[in-house]
């Protein structure tokens, strides 16, 4: 399955990210690679040499391969197509050995720094059968956390989490369709991208199988070829669109991916606390954020727009990637460039259809969401009053010391007096 990847035996240092962008890289490859064994698909190698050329700087944050001194000798998987269907992006990886953390770092660092890469550029890759310590129930959560960490460019993983169910980890995020294993109910409602209730959504999830059950499908569309096929107008309309929240924190609705640059949407469908508007910031206002003040924009109908998306999914079904979960399985995808939804069948009763567990980790982002009309930002009004609900309500007295002294840090500095 996996061919190792010939090194040159000049013993010199490789240049790998920085200033050198696709020449370098090419004769990189050509230097201490014999092309003809080289197992990495062609769509990731100049994937992550074009990735360079654009400025992907999150790729190799973390690890500096232009100070190494060694050769990266270290094998690259190869990125099969993804099983029972061709929707034109995402792979899998068959095999990848992972170390149980505790016997070292779940991957080497230039592989990190590849799979990362690999997750960027494609969107989204499934593990399967790995080997190393993710499949073991008993290791799986530290694995997992630290297999995340590793591609996570620097930028970490999200934590301080609820210990809901039975994750056991406060970087886990454990979904069920047993209440008293993990969260219900969850990614059923439409079509969405987590994480938009914040300012910097996360960049990327990592779903863990722990225990599939038949029909519970996760379903994934790649955002860049939605938004690329639709008519200009239509582009133009989505373009001028901001996507309110309901708890302070405003998007672009059309926003270009903080690592690799390309069009993709903040969608979150199903949320009746969101809302769309359309600033009239450009000749008025310098910015989305002043003219919100300044309450210069209009309402747009969340509805409608929802349905344009459906009906624009709708009318490209092929692109469409429907995940069936095998046990075991790891599933990276940027959750930025890519939508997803949960199945009905993910909620099927435990006693009929077995248990199902995913645990997810969610990879931060190296910023806000940007476009040419701006950058996510924070609506105090709002926000303040989004917090003085939470404060009060029921929320609050589920969450743990660390979680309420966090809630009251933000409510004193957005000037709410609570206790
Ligand atoms: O259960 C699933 O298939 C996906 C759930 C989901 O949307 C999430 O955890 O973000
Ligand atoms: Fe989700």
């Amino acid at each position: 399955m996996r061919r190792k990847l010939r090194a040159s035996s000049t013993g010199r240092c490789i240049h790998l990210h920085g200033i050198l962008p696709i020449m370098v890289s090419i004769v990189f490859v050509l230097k201490i690679v014999r092309l003809e064994d080289c197992a990495l698909h062609p769509n990731a190698f100049f994937g992550l040499a074009s990735s360079r050329a654009r400025g992907l700087s999150g790729l190799a944050t973390g690890t500096r391969l232009d100070t190494c001194t060694r050769q990266p000798s270290f094998s690259l998987p190869e990125l099969l197509h993804l099983p029972d269907s061709n929707p034109g992006w995402g792979h899998m990886i068959t095999g990848l050995e992972l170390q149980d953390p505790n016997q070292g770092e779940v991957l080497t660092p230039e592989l990190s720094i590849w799979l990362r890469g690999a997750v960027l550029e494609n969107r989204l890759v499934v593990l399967r059968n790995p080997n190393g310590g993710v499949a073991s129930p008993e290791t799986h959560a530290e694995t997992l956390v630290a297999l995340a960490t590793a591609i996570g460019g620097g930028y970490g993983v999200e934590d301080g989490l609820l210990l809901n169910g039975k994750s056991g980890h406060r970087s886990i995020f454990r979904v069920s369709n047993d209440p008293t294993q993990g969260a219900t109910g969850v990614g059923l409602n439409g079509w969405h991208v987590d994480g938009t209730h914040k300012l910097k959504p996360q960049l990327m999830h990592l779903f863990h199988c722990v225990a599939g059950i038949p029909g519970a499908d996760t379903w994934f569309i790649p955002l860049d070829e939605l938004y690329s096929v639709q008519v200009a107008s239509l582009q133009e309309r989505w373009s001028s669109l901001w996507f309110r929240t309901g708890r302070g924190i405003v998007h672009p609705f059309v926003h270009r991916h903080p690592v690799t640059n390309r069009p993709a949407l903040c969608l979150f469908i199903g949320s009746h606390i969101c809302s769309f508007i359309r600033p009239h910031h450009a000749s008025m206002h310098a910015t989305v954020a002043d003219a919100v003040k300044h309450g210069h924009y209009d309402n747009v109908d969340m509805d409608e727009v929802h349905t344009e998306v459906m009906e624009a999914i709708a009318a490209n079904p092929k692109i469409i990637y429907k995940h069936r979960w095998e046990d075991g399985d790891t599933l990276i995808h940027d959750n930025l460039a890519i939508a997803h939804m949960a199945q009905p069948g993910s909620q099927a009763r435990p006693e009929q259809a077995g248990l199902r567990i995913l645990d997810r980790v969610s990879v931060n982002s190296p910023g806000p969401l940007t476009s040419d009309s701006g950058t996510s930002f924070i609506d105090m009004v709002e926000r303040r009053s989004y917090l003085s609900r939470l404060w009060h309500s029921p929320i609050r007295h589920q969450m743990d010391a660390l979680q309420t002294k966090q809630l009251l840090t933000e409510c004193h500095s957005v000037g709410l007096d609570v206790a």
